[in-house]
């Protein structure tokens, strides 16, 4: 039997080799070692043999379907592998190509709005920083004169990730202060800086959505007081929204990281159902700010006995939609090219300040 254990052995490995697909190739495996395959075959011969040729071929048959085996799962890796190769040369784009007309996109509102901002703090001197989604709890809320048991530490509001032995707790920042925290860290004042980018929190109604997008603000010198951050947050709302003289009304308010702190409404009107910022005597909440809380200063490595300053923060989303008269935050994130063609910016232009604002 040891002669047909070898030329099977031969045929079945020369057949594998020249397998050119996958089914090809399963037909080898049937025919060596299906149900009535040659290997098998052999197998059921095994039972009228002596016992002692039974042991012998028994394992010499068993070696052959090892090697069978592996062969097939070796030739199949293969073929798996360049089917893939030129699956991924046959469907590869090229993402220079222009955009079928039908599917043409245009800058989403948020897009936009971030420019704007972005320009007119510009303008004032300062600069844009960045930093990580993914943050730990000491950026996030510790820096931040957020004590352990403050309910915005709570597993409801923050998306935790899963923390390591003895590490700090990831999170996805809820707001973008880390950001401000590190950029304090790597500099010295005096510091101008605006952080826009995505925060999110586990919260989600008609209005608030998981990820939203805030711009916060942080100016740091040896003098710096409150009539500058009332100064810089008038320059800014009256030309972010396109009007002069706004009303504007300072409220006392609380947050952990500023002392004093302030919430900024400005005036408007809703005759008729239409929002008009500037005049009227409604108000609306566009922001909330105050002056930096030692603790975080310290915490930024500055040293509050020779450095003050001011910090905001306000939501993007909700400042596009007052701008540009979007009523539903949550159609921001829908991806529906109807929407971004009625509320979307032509991709070639300048982010104005005045451009699309319904006045
Ligand atoms: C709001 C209020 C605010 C800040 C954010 C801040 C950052 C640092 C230090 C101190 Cl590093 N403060 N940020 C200050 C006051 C208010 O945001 O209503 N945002 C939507």
């Amino acid at each position: 039997m040891q002669n047909q254990i070898d030329s099977i052995k031969d045929d079945v490995l020369a057949r594998i080799a020249a397998a050119g697909d996958p089914r090809a190739l399963d037909e080898v495996r049937v025919e060596a070692l299906g149900k009535k395959g040659a290997i098998t075959g052999l197998m059921k011969q095994l039972g009228g043999l002596s016992p002692e040729e039974r042991r012998e071929t028994g394992a010499a048959l068993n070696l052959l379907k090892d090697e069978v085996a592996a062969a097939i799962d070796a030739r199949k890796a293969l073929l798996e592998r360049a089917a893939l190769d030129a699956r991924l040369a046959a469907e590869r784009i090229d993402v220079t190509l222009p955009p079928r007309p039908e599917a043409a996109g245009s800058v989403h509102p948020v897009s936009q709005v971030t420019d704007e901002v972005i320009a007119i703090f510009c303008e004032m001197g300062f600069a844009v920083a960045e930093g990580p989604d993914i943050e730990d709890d000491w950026y996030n809320f510790g820096a931040l004169n957020i004590p352990e048991e403050h309910p915005a530490r709570q597993d409801h509001d923050t998306f935790y990730l899963p923390a390591e032995e003895g590490e700090r707790r990831p999170v996805l920042r809820t707001h973008t202060s880390p950001v401000q925290i590190r950029h304090m860290q790597a500099s010295t004042p005096p510091l101008r800086i605006i952080a826009p980018g995505r925060t999110y929190r586990s919260d989600s109604d008609v209005t608030h959505t998981p990820m939203f997008h805030q711009v916060e603000g942080l100016v740091i010198d040896e003098t710096t007081h409150l009539g500058h951050l009332k100064g810089c947050l008038r320059d800014f709302v009256e030309a972010f929204f396109q009007v002069d003289n706004v009303p504007m009304r300072f409220r006392p308010s609380y947050f952990p990281f500023t002392a004093p702190s302030m919430e900024v409404d400005i005036g408007c009107s809703f005759k008729g159902g239409e929002l008009k910022i500037g005049e009227g005597d409604d108000w609306l909440e566009i922001l909330g700010s105050g002056m930096v809380h030692p603790n975080v200063l310290r915490a930024g490595g500055i040293d509050p006995d020779r450095y003050q300053g001011f910090a905001f923060g306000m939501g993007i989303d909700r400042i596009a939609m007052l701008k540009y008269g979007i009523p539903d935050l949550r159609a921001f994130f829908d991806a529906d090219l109807r929407w971004l063609r009625h509320y979307g910016f032509r991709a070639l232009d300048l982010p104005t300040l005045y451009g699309g604002l319904a006045r």
